[in-house]
């Protein structure tokens, strides 16, 4: 990947997205293609298949999906299997179409099993049952890994799979039905600090664990990634280390400096019991996770306070 090749991000003002575009600019790629989902919407085949053959771009990082927490996962099934099926394969599809050289495409770790063995290794996909309350999700990123083999497999088209585990990080949805559990507990920790609420409510029993990676890890990965692999076989993403998400809102209790208690609401699901991913194979290409996740949340924590009060408000009202 040169400088100066063009270089498509779909999905750049997502979290994994606009991290992607931050680490490519830092790195000096100066002719980055970028599209608000106004200006493209990646369902729509005809428009994306313009767009491919208008701008041909060499390389796609394709970060541009339907994604949400728990709760979101489990009511809007439809959505999420419809969305994330139409973006990747109209995407892959005009990408090698219009010859891109690669892409790479981004999964999630709830591909696998919902009891696979821990840590779960790439070789565990498609092993066993998947944890109901995000199939429709975790069917739509495998059929798109498989999209990515068989396009290499008869066409020889370079693309990759990444399966990151649970990403935090700038830019992240704080929304408290859509957003995944990180972002929701900053905010909540956050406002019952300023409103002086005695305690917090989280989701479930606490006990289930969860491995979470800074989005500038995966986004220095991804870059790596795109550069130096190129295989049909999946790599995970991960940091290697779990948490329980009890332990998990004790540390961002701590960051925000919250001194109240915490509340289980249990009519809220415990998905997965555990989601720990096997690094090793991604350990042996030669990269490895750096930002802790004390200071990773720290760091997202002063972004959020950082944001502009309308978009507090907006944030606030999208409850
Ligand atoms: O992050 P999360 O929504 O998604 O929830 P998953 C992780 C755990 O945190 C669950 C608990 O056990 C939740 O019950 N939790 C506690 C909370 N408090 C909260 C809260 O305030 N908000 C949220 N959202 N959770 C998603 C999948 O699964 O992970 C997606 O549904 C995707 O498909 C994503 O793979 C990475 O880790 O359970």
């Amino acid at each position: 990947m040169e400088k100066h090749d063009r270089i498509y991000v779909a999905g750049h003002r997502g979290l994994a997205g606009s991290a992607i575009v931050r680490r490519l600019q830092a790195e000096g790629y100066s002719n980055l293609i970028l599209k608000t989902r106004a200006e493209l919407d990646l369902r729509n085949q005809a428009a994306t298949d313009a767009f491919f053959a208008a701008e041909r771009p060499a390389y796609v990082f394709l970060a541009a999906a339907k994604v949400g927490g728990i709760l979101a996962n489990d009511l809007e099934g439809a959505a999420f299997i419809r969305d994330n099926l139409l973006i990747q394969t109209n995407a892959i599809d005009a990408a090698w179409r219009n010859g891109a050289r690669k892409l790479l495409f981004l999964g999630s770790s709830c591909i696998y099993p919902k009891l696979a063995p821990q840590p779960m290794k790439e070789e565990h996909l498609l092993t066993g049952r998947l944890e109901p309350t995000n199939e429709p999700y975790a069917i739509a990123k495998i059929a798109g890994i498989g999209m990515c083999q068989a396009y290499r497999k008869q066409y020889g088209f370079d693309a990759i799979s990444l399966m990151p585990t649970n990403l935090y990080g700038p830019n992240d949805n704080f929304d408290l039905k859509g957003s995944h559990v990180l972002p929701a507990l900053i905010r909540k920790f956050h406002e019952a600090k300023i409103s002086g609420a005695k305690d917090v409510t989280i989701w479930g029993s606490g006990k289930p664990k969860r491995e979470f990676l800074h989005v500038d890890d995966l986004a220095d990965a991804a870059v790596f990634l795109m550069k130096h692999y190129s295989d049909p076989e999946i790599v995970n993403v991960g940091v290697g280390e779990d948490v329980s998400i009890r332990d998990l809102a004790m540390l961002v209790r701590k960051v925000v400096g919250f001194e109240g208690t915490l509340v289980q609401d249990t009519s809220k699901p415990d998905g997965t019991p555990r989601k720990l991913l096997d690094v090793s194979r991604l350990n042996s290409i030669g990269w490895k996770a750096r930002i802790s996740l004390e200071d990773g949340i720290a760091q997202t924590y002063r972004w959020y306070l950082e944001q502009p009060l309308s978009r507090e408000f907006e944030l606030s009202t999208a409850r």
